[in-house]
């Protein structure tokens, strides 16, 4: 019973101190029945409302009553008069109207001097059709309700609101909004939130369907969430490309399945995965320190522990650097750069030998982030036998091999370099191999591994 007696405060008089409050009659009301009425199921639905009076209408001849109509969203199938004014036993008049659309008028009248009639009791019964989906506030306009005597009363009017397969309520989306840039790294998540939407209809829940995919018609990539009874969802970094993402959400109706659209109704994120650098790695060969044979050697390779990206789609290039400073890559006299491969082969008639030459390499990615290798390693190129280092075998490093084991001891620098027969010590067979190599059998120095 929606409808319910009101007691209401008449007046309040202030005088002298003394506060008096009268209380007035109670409302005498002339109402519809339902107050509400759920439609859940379309156009074309009929239900039945009634016109009453409450049972504080204690005389009652006659009784005019104006409510707000939408003739656009409503049909009336059938009007009928009341028992009420009937139960008089008098003669009745029982007009209906629908005026301009907008108004239904209902009039009522017990013919007969004397005659009346009391509450509660039903006035008229109006059978209505719905013609379209909607809100319908049927507000009362006007109402007279006449006694006996054909005196007004005074008395209040309702009317009844009408939900005619309403969605549930607008919400918003809250975050992320506006085509924010979403930075993500690997492994993690971020949320998408929105606003709670609910369903006027009695004992009728609402769940959320969330639409994500990269292109605004919502085809491509697509990925579709059905269910959701919470006003969040976590998307997996893992599960997204760098791309602007476009995202919606459908609250809908559990038991009628009214699906009202989010406001605005997509927006769009630009998503980048977060950006780091490579990961550590450290040099593999030469050994630090290493003491490197260019002989018989058009290339000597340096290579390195594999750097990696966290970014999905990421390339890692190296830059090798060598040179005679130990803060390489300052002063560095050879630069190159290797895609993907963790080695580089550097032609050693590029290498200088007999020196010092220090390299490291520096791994950098596709955003221009790098990370340099974990150490800095020392060199010393030679090519076999050549003890002055001039680059090819002569009667210099035959008096050098011989000055080292003869004469003034001076070791050459490196003293592997005098190992000509690439065998043992630095010994009498390396000089035999080398004044071989220069004035007899002309034999090739040997290649050492
Ligand atoms: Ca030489
Ligand atoms: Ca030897």
């Amino acid at each position: 019973m929606p409808y319910q007696p009101k007691s209401y405060l008449s007046g309040l008089i202030i005088g002298l101190g003394l506060i008096v409050t009268a209380l007035g009659a109670r409302a005498q009301t002339i109402y519809l029945d339902p107050a509400v009425e759920y439609v859940t199921t379309g156009i074309g639905t009929e239900f039945v409302m009634e016109l009453k009076v409450d049972e504080d209408i204690t005389s009652m001849r006659s009784f005019t009553y104006y409510v707000d109509f939408d003739a656009s969203k409503l049909d009336t199938v059938e009007v009928t008069e009341g028992p009420l004014l009937p139960s008089s036993g008098g003669t009745t008049y029982f007009f209906k109207y629908i005026v301009g659309d907008t108004s239904l008028q209902l009039e009522g009248m017990v013919l007969g001097a004397g005659i009346d009639v009391a509450g509660p009791g039903v006035l008229a019964t109006i059978r209505i059709k719905t013609l379209d989906t909607g809100y319908v506030n049927m507000a009362v306009a006007q109402h007279r309700i006449r006694d006996v005597n054909a005196n007004l009363i005074e008395s209040t009017a309702e009317g009844a609101e009408i939900y005619i397969d309403i969605p549930p309520d607008e919400f918003n989306l809250i975050s992320p909004i506006g085509g924010q840039t979403v930075r993500g790294f690997p492994g993690e998540e971020f949320p998408l939130t929105w606003n709670r939407s609910s369903s006027m209809y009695p004992a009728d829940d609402v769940k959320y369907r969330l639409v994500y995919a990269r292109d605004t018609n919502f085809t491509l990539d697509v990925v579709t969430v059905n269910d959701l009874t919470d006003t969040v969802r976590t998307v997996q970094v893992d599960d997204l490309i760098e791309s602007m993402y476009y995202w919606q959400v459908t609250a809908i109706s559990t038991l009628y399945g009214f699906e009202r659209r989010s406001t605005p109704a997509y927006d769009s994120i630009n998503f980048m995965y977060g950006l780091t650098e490579p990961t550590g790695f450290d040099l593999i060969s030469p050994a630090d320190a290493g003491e490197v044979d260019i002989y018989g050697h058009d290339y000597i390779t340096f290579n390195w522990e594999t750097s990696t990206s966290d970014i999905p789609g990421d390339t890692i290039s190296y830059i090798f650097y060598l040179g005679p400073d130990p803060g390489v890559p300052t002063g560095a006299e050879i630069v190159d750069t290797v895609k993907h491969l963790s080695e580089i082969e550097i032609s050693s008639s590029l290498l200088t030998c007999g020196e010092w030459r220090y390299w490291t390499v520096n791994a950098v990615n596709k955003y221009d982030l790098n990370t340099w290798a974990g150490s800095t390693r020392s060199a010393i190129f030679y090519s076999n036998c050549d003890l002055d280092h001039n680059g090819e075998l002569d009667i210099t490093d035959l008096q050098l091999l011989i000055d080292y084991q003869f004469l003034t001891l001076t070791a050459p620098f490196p003293e592997i370099v005098a190992n000509c027969d690439c065998f043992g010590e630095v010994d009498i067979s390396d000089i035999q191999r080398l004044v071989d190599n220069q004035f007899l059998t002309l034999t090739p120095i040997p290649v050492c591994d």
